[in-house]
């Protein structure tokens, strides 16, 4: 007999035990002005999809979800710390993140910049010294899944070729160029990590690249449809910014329509890559559907 899957419960629990894991990550250490600054944007909300992706693919691998909570903590502080710089003056110059003033609104631009900083190496730290019960070859692919998806190969690089792009309306692949390194490769390695830990086959790693693949795609039209379609006050954003006449975005590229039918397609086959291991995979069938459901 198999009993329906309330997807509900599992994201509120998952959620409750990675905001526990944040609260706790952050120690006693000096200056607690860094620690402040690093505090304020780890622990200002948000969905918490990336830890709660490394922690179901962890599970869906056949591991202990609490072993990969480290890692899972290390994306959230990963991914907060690109926030921090992305809306610094030098790049999105956004006032608002999350419903509240921005990091550098908050502590000024120097402060941002440091705790950006301290949140991306405490990320490595977390994998490195604070994983116990992992075996070390495990922990040293994680770090390297961290390695490729924050630099040149991944966020940084996207955000390099966002910024070069963004005065002018760029075509298909160099918007699915940017997608894919700026949120897939974070998502990526979330999902590859989790399973990592777990020492999930070969077999079950390529099936959930493309797994990552698809979901980074679809989160990120999902992301500009809501831009069009969702107010200021939902988002959280500065009202307007997102909506500047000359980003690119999948809604100007393809319509409203086209884009969401895109989205669904490639949530479809992001589960559909899972069908083999699909007694497990519920968690993350569920969170595929999600990001194609959100409204935030
Ligand atoms: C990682 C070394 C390093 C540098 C960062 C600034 C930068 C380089 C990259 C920008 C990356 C960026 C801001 C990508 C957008 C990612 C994205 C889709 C954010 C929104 O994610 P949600 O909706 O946000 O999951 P919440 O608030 O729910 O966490």
């Amino acid at each position: 007999m198999s009993t329906a899957f309330d997807f509900t419960a599992y994201l509120e629990a998952a959620r409750w035990r990675v905001e526990a894991a944040l609260e706790s990550s952050l120690g006693p250490e000096r200056p607690e002005s860094l620690r402040e600054a690093m505090r304020y944007s780890l622990l200002a909300g948000g969905k918490r999809l990336r830890p709660i992706l490394t922690l179901a693919a962890c599970e869906l691998a056949g591991g202990d979800a609490d072993l990969a909570m480290p890692t899972a903590v290390a994306m959230e502080m990963i991914h907060t710390m690109s926030l921090i710089h992305d809306d610094l003056p030098a790049m999105d110059n956004d006032d608002l993140r999350r419903g509240r003033p921005t990091n550098h609104k908050v502590y000024g631009e120097a402060k941002a910049i440091l705790a950006g900083d301290a949140l991306l190496t405490r990320a490595f730290e977390m994998v490195a010294l604070r994983s116990p019960g992992v075996p070390p070859e495990r922990l040293l692919q994680v770090v390297g899944e961290l390695s490729l998806a924050s630099g040149a190969p991944g966020l940084v690089g996207g955000q390099v070729v966002d910024l070069e792009c963004e005065a002018r309306q760029v075509d298909l692949d160099t918007l699915e160029y940017i997608h894919l390194h700026k949120t897939g490769a974070l998502l990526r390695a979330c999902v590859i990590s989790g399973a990592l830990i777990a020492g999930a086959s070969e077999e079950l790693l390529a099936a959930l690249r493309t797994y990552a693949r698809g979901i980074g795609l679809a989160f990120q039209i999902i992301d500009d449809i809501l831009d069009v379609t969702a107010s200021s006050d939902v988002l959280g954003k500065t009202a307007g910014k997102d909506l500047a006449a000359d980003k690119t975005t999948y809604p100007k590229l393809l319509g409203l329509e086209e884009s969401r039918r895109r989205a669904d397609a490639l949530v479809g086959e992001a589960k559909a890559v899972l069908e083999p291991w699909s007694a497990k995979a519920a968690p993350l069938l569920a969170l595929a559907d999600y990001i194609t459901s959100r409204d935030r």
